[in-house]
């Protein structure tokens, strides 16, 4: 496909007129990629560069009796090895922000103080002329700890009396405890309907894999201040957040953040490791560099998911979902990072996805244990919350004898009922869920595989004996319905028109991986009626760029987006002031299209011989001179350029549905997915083959926890799974091909009826998978990920062999 072409109304997608947005542009960030040339945070090396490597705790849970450095810094080119001591005696708090938790919780130390509380904490750091020194004094560093004993799973930390105690200030080790919802009004809807189906589920813990580990370079000069080289999701909100850790203002830290391969949450997030960099920059007076190896990002960079949650929907033999109650146990690790701790109390607002229930309650315990840090992994409480509800209704669709689909049709929120405020505090922007969820029904063939697979309703065990195809293995098929709410935040949009008309566009959010360089340049382009090829977009770089908010939360098109077509339509605005007094004309008479300013009917230059009144024009680029030239007319202010602040007014609800067929080997618990479908409603889309990318990527993580992704701690506290040989990373061959397709429904709350899409495949495709095994198999439930032993298990209970 070719860069720069405009959308025409011949176009597959539906989209008429002549624009950019909406068209299937390459992704202009690729060439860099592809070819190697763009540069990471470790490819920053200034002169005198030293590294920085961390002593890491061995065990859980553990009193630090004794730190001895004193081999560490005998050793040649180590040019320090430090302690909390170190960081005490310093200027800095020492300590990473925490929000949402009780003020007398103490904060995540980047040292470990008297006692750590997660294997892998960083308990010293060492310094070296290079990596090698720095490992050698690492592996210098002694250690006396006295072993406790440890916790790591959530519910049994807040329920079992006789579990380790983290925090003197958390008693039970909860974090935070919270309710959505109504109590009594679900009790009442209990007590009225026919039946309740309940479900124990455990949502499996998650360590995002992102190609490119955590990275920091930071350099320190004493006239002005930090300037911190890092990966980051969100420069401005590490620019804050290391001002808190560090001690200074955030006017004394720039933060610059190049490339970034891949995120998915984690490198949103503030961890030991940059403000460490920056701490022993000032220190040594040095460039220090910090590259986590893949094993310390597994260890510490913060996990995902882990909630355990009992739930129970009351239901009419009709059908009709009349409530539901849900208890969740969700853990955050030894320590809150950030809003972490706070972020699982707000998972139950999804919780009613595409149905009209008409109570609902919802109890959260998020609790300390000893494990990693947890955060926001890409989709951050609404993959928790659409598998709980996903997976209740297949269960109870199998306990009325119901098809699943008809079931879920039945209970949809209608089309006319938007805005729809739902029981626990989410207002749904607009939505049109039967359209989306009959195109991936048609698509799947579901009718049809129904008639010859049957479903768990009908299949008995003879069925699954005598097996369903002639290859033996058995045939399910899965379906998810799913909103996603998008757009928090604030974000900013600063475009700026050079004196020969290009355009410098500058948002506050960081692409690292989305492609926002070429889809907002596919949205300015039209705003200012520009070539495609006119139009820079920067992202990362705290000094250059006013406040932003950041990358995650799928917010960066709806808020980033919103922001810098504001921008342009402010600039543009003055520019056809400029254009007006040019061409000597009311501004309201000057027409402006494919880069150059009209007034039709002048009887200036351009009149014709005949008399007739001819059009004087000026282009853009010539506006753009004359505004940066001396002695504007009519008093205007020099300059081209203008900055939006936006906000959207409410949350933007994407959704969808996904369906898939898999089929099981019984003898084996081989799960094949043969087919993938996803039907995803965005509102608006601005570049289709970037939201079927994401779409792509999110299902392919979506797929992998159902299937493979386990994170597993034994019961010391160790993370057993600390590599890529331990931890079930997707490759390509495990996924299968994923087909796409959209509906469109606007978003009433922005100008561009955009909605997010980042994260909608993670939140399907769980459910998605499971309820197609389950279906295959005529099991009730089994917990992801689906093992093959896990799936040879299930047959086999089922069968009674076992
Ligand atoms: N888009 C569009 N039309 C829409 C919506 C989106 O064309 N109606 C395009 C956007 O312009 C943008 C992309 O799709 O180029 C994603 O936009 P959006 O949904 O606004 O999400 P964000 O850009 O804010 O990205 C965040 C989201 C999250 S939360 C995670 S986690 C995530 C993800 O995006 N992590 C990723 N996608 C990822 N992709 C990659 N390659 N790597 C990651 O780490």
């Amino acid at each position: 496909a070719e860069q720069g072409v405009k959308l025409d109304a011949d176009d597959a997608d539906g989209d008429t007129g002549e624009t950019y947005t909406g068209s299937r542009e390459m992704r202009r960030e690729d060439a860099a990629l592809l070819t190697g040339r763009a540069e990471y945070t470790d490819d920053h090396e200034p002169p005198g560069t030293v590294s920085l490597a961390f002593v890491r705790s061995e065990y859980g849970h553990a009193d630090l009796k004794e730190i001895d450095t004193s081999a560490a810094e005998a050793i040649d080119g180590v040019l320090g090895a430090y302690t909390w001591n170190d960081i005490e005696a310093s200027p800095s708090p020492g300590r990473l922000p925490l929000s949402g938790l009780e003020e007398d919780i103490p904060a995540h130390p980047v040292l470990a103080t008297d006692r750590v509380r997660y294997h892998g904490q960083p308990v010293a750091a060492v310094v070296a002329e290079d990596r090698y020194r720095a490992r050698d004094g690492v592996a210098a560093v002694d250690i006396e700890y006295k072993p406790l004993e440890a916790v790591v799973d959530p519910q049994e930390a807040a329920t079992d009396p006789n579990a380790p105690q983290l925090f003197a200030e958390a008693p039970d080790n909860v974090a935070t405890a919270a309710e959505l919802g109504d109590a009594d009004a679900t009790d009442e809807a209990f007590a009225a309907a026919d039946r309740t189906v309940e479900i124990e589920l455990t949502n499996n813990r998650l360590i995002p894999s992102a190609l490119e580990p955590r990275a920091a370079v930071a350099e320190f000069d004493s006239d002005e201040g930090f300037t911190v080289t890092m990966t980051s999701q969100s420069p401005h909100g590490h620019r804050r957040k290391l001002a808190h850790s560090l001690g200074v203002r955030e006017g004394e830290i720039r933060v610059v953040s190049p490339h970034v391969g891949g995120g998915f949450g984690h490198k949103g997030h503030h961890h030991p490791g940059e403000a460490m960099a920056a701490w022993c920059a000032r220190e040594l007076e040095r460039p220090v560099k910090w590259t986590a190896t893949r094993s310390e990002n597994y260890l510490e960079g913060a996990h995902g998911r882990d909630h355990r949650t009992t739930a129970t929907l009351a239901i009419d033999d009709d059908g009709t979902i009349r409530g539901l109650s849900a208890e969740t146990y969700a853990n955050v690790g030894g320590y809150g990072l950030g809003s972490g701790a706070a972020m699982p109390a707000r998972y139950g607002r999804l919780l009613s996805s595409q149905y009209a229930i008409n109570a609902i309650h919802c109890e959260t315990h998020t609790v300390f244990t000893n494990t990693a840090p947890i955060h926001s992994y890409r989709g951050a409480g609404r993959p928790e919350a659409i598998y709980v509800i996903e997976r209740l209704v297949d269960v109870a669709a199998d306990e009325l004898g119901m098809d699943p689909a008809e079931l879920r049709r039945r209970n949809l929120i209608p089309s006319g009922a938007f805005p729809y405020e739902t029981p626990v505090g989410a207002t749904y922007d607009s939505g049109d869920y039967e359209p989306a969820m009959a195109k991936a029904l048609d698509a799947i063939g579901y009718d049809d595989l129904r008639d010859r697979f049957g479903t768990n309703w009908n299949r008995s065990s003879e069925a699954i004996e005598n097996g369903e195809m002639d290859d033996g293995r058995l045939r399910g098929v899965g379906i998810a319905n799913y909103v996603e709410s998008t757009g928090g935040g604030f974000e900013s949009g600063l475009v700026r028109v050079l004196p020969d008309g290009d355009v410098n566009v500058y948002a506050g959010t960081h692409s690292h991986g989305q492609g926002h360089e070429t889809t907002y340049a596919q949205l300015v382009a039209d705003a200012l009626s520009l070539p495609l090829d006119r139009i820079h977009v920067s992202e990362g770089d705290t000094d250059a760029i006013p406040t932003g908010t950041g990358t995650f939360g799928s917010r960066s098109t709806i808020v980033g987006g919103n922001a810098v077509v504001t921008s342009a339509e402010t600039v543009l605005s003055k520019a056809r002031r400029i254009a007006a007094a040019e061409l000597e004309a009311d501004p309201e008479r000057v027409a402006y299209d494919d880069g150059t300013f009209t007034v039709s009917g002048t009887d200036g230059p351009g009149a014709g011989e005949s008399g007739a009144r001819g059009d004087e024009t000026v282009s853009f680029a010539a506006v753009a001179g004359t505004a940066y030239s001396r002695g504007l007319p009519n008093g205007l202010e020099p300059g081209l350029e203008a900055t939006t602040f936006y906000e959207l007014d409410g949350t933007a609800y994407t959704f969808g549905t996904h369906a898939c067929i898999v089929a099981v080997d019984p003898a084996t618990g081989d799960v094949e997915l043969e087919r993938y479908l996803a039907v995803d409603d965005c509102g608006e889309r601005v570049n289709p083959t970037i939201v079927e990318g994401q779409v792509h990527g999110g299902v392919a993580q979506g797929i992998a926890q159902a299937r493979y992704e386990q994170v597993a701690y034994d019961e010391d506290g160790t993370l057993l799974t600390d590599a890529m040989d331990s931890y079930g990373v997707p490759r390509a061959a495990d996924l299968p091909p994923i087909e796409t397709d959209a509906t469109v429904t606007p978003s009433p709350l922005n100008a561009l009826g955009v909605k997010g899409i980042g994260e909608a495949g993670t939140i399907a495709a769980p459910p998605a998978v499971v309820n197609a095994v389950c279906d295959a198999l005529d099991v009730v439930h089994i917990d992801m990920p689906l093992t093959e032993e896990r799936v040879w298990q299930a047959v086999s209970d089922e069968r009674g062999d076992v």
